[in-house]
């Protein structure tokens, strides 16, 4: 793990999706983090110190939801797959449940992890990151802290590393290149996920904070409005204010149902799985700088900026359980915020290969692509 001194960071951005926006001045206090997102060796070891089963891999109870189809009444979880492109039922073709994909079995029945001991586990549901860093005496980190730790130091910066995607034509996270989801040039050497260090450290000492899976926070999913004038806009200002182009617009849900039992201790009913691959439902409208035609500076000031300001926000732990949930669905599941994309994130589709980008996940829900790290506080959040 590393020690992180916490202190006073910008969190949040101005010229991506707006769900991040505005920026404002954040103040977190010090904690430690794992270097890399928990492997399926560490994972392995858990589960051998534990019996733990995951979420994906229990078969679900068809008794808490009626008319449960029988393809889905398996223990199972969602692989990538864009072989097939043809949707089968209202989600997206490439996004099929797959029963018998596990952390173990992570393409499904026949695939194993022989070879991927150092790639981060996956098909890892909410409950279960809990569930680990529980037993290793640990926590989630909240949103806050894995942004802080994300940025590496660096202020307002668009990656971990700078604001260039690739400098040079050096690839720094393990992401997508070519047209998602049908061209995968894998230029980064991954067409799935990559074994963790495989990229340089952020200027904190992490590796993988960008890209290879989804991480897991401990905040409850909350929308983010952008007012007319945000508090701190250090570099440029909204689009609205600078009358650019808005990528704000009305996202309908492309989730896919699958019935599945879940979540009940926490929504206080039945709930069913529900999947909706966190690059799924937004789509870049303009709005970057590379679509604007602005330019993009590296950026080297150092992310603590001493005490924080009066309106800094402290120790932020998002959002509401009852909120999180998405109010277009039938069945209600709260969602976490999950941070920093993942191998199927590319420019085309998703640009959450970056610090401040967030999505909405229900926890229920486990797929290829999500996986987690863990902290220890030092003192105040616990
Ligand atoms: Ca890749």
């Amino acid at each position: 793990m590393r020690f992180l001194p916490g202190g006073a960071f910008l969190m949040g951005s101005n010229r991506f999706y707006p769900e991040e926006a505005p920026i404002r001045r954040t103040a977190i206090d010090a904690f430690w983090i794992d270097e890399t997102p928990v492997t399926n060796a560490d994972f392995g070891a858990f589960v051998r110190a534990t019996g733990y089963l995951t979420l994906a891999e229990r078969e679900p109870d068809p008794a808490l939801v009626a008319g449960l189809p029988p393809e889905f009444a398996r223990a199972g979880s969602m692989v990538f797959d864009n072989r097939n492109r043809v949707p089968s039922g209202t989600g997206l073709p490439w996004w099929p449940f797959r029963a018998g994909a596990c952390w173990r079995r992570p393409l499904g029945e026949g695939s194993g992890i022989d070879d991927l001991a150092d790639h981060p586990v996956v098909h890892i549901a909410c409950e279960d990151a809990e569930a680990y860093a529980h037993w290793a005496g640990k926590s989630l980190p909240t949103e806050a802290e894995w942004e802080y730790a994300a940025r590496g130091g660096l202020a307002d910066a668009d990656y971990a590393w700078g604001d260039e995607l690739a400098p040079g034509g050096i690839q720094m996270a393990n992401t997508w290149q070519g047209e998602f989801p049908w061209t995968n040039l894998a230029l980064d050497g991954w067409e799935r996920t990559s074994p963790v260090r495989s990229y340089p450290a952020n200027g904190h000492g992490l590796y993988d904070m960008i890209g290879n899976v989804w991480e897991w926070t401990a905040d409850w999913w909350h929308e983010r409005a952008e007012p007319p004038q945000a508090r701190i806009l250090p570099r440029g200002g909204s689009r609205e204010a600078t009358g650019g182009p808005s990528i704000r617009r009305a996202e309908p849900p492309q989730a896919r149902i699958l019935p599945r039992g879940g979540s009940r201790e926490a929504t206080g009913g039945p709930s069913i799985r529900r999947a909706e691959p966190p690059q799924a439902r937004t789509l870049p409208r303009g709005g970057s700088r590379e679509a604007t035609g602005g330019r993009s500076e590296p950026t080297a000031q150092p992310a603590s900026q001493g005490a924080p300001s009066c309106c800094a926000e402290r120790n932020p732990t998002g959002g509401s359980l009852a909120d999180s949930c998405d109010p277009a669905l039938a069945v209600l599941v709260p969602r976490r915020v999950i941070k920093g994309g993942s191998h199927l994130c590319a420019p085309n589709y998703c640009r959450r290969y970056r610090p401040a980008a967030r999505h909405a996940q229900a926890v229920d829900t486990s797929t290829s692509h999500i996986g987690f790290r863990c902290v220890v506080r030092t003192a105040g959040l616990g």
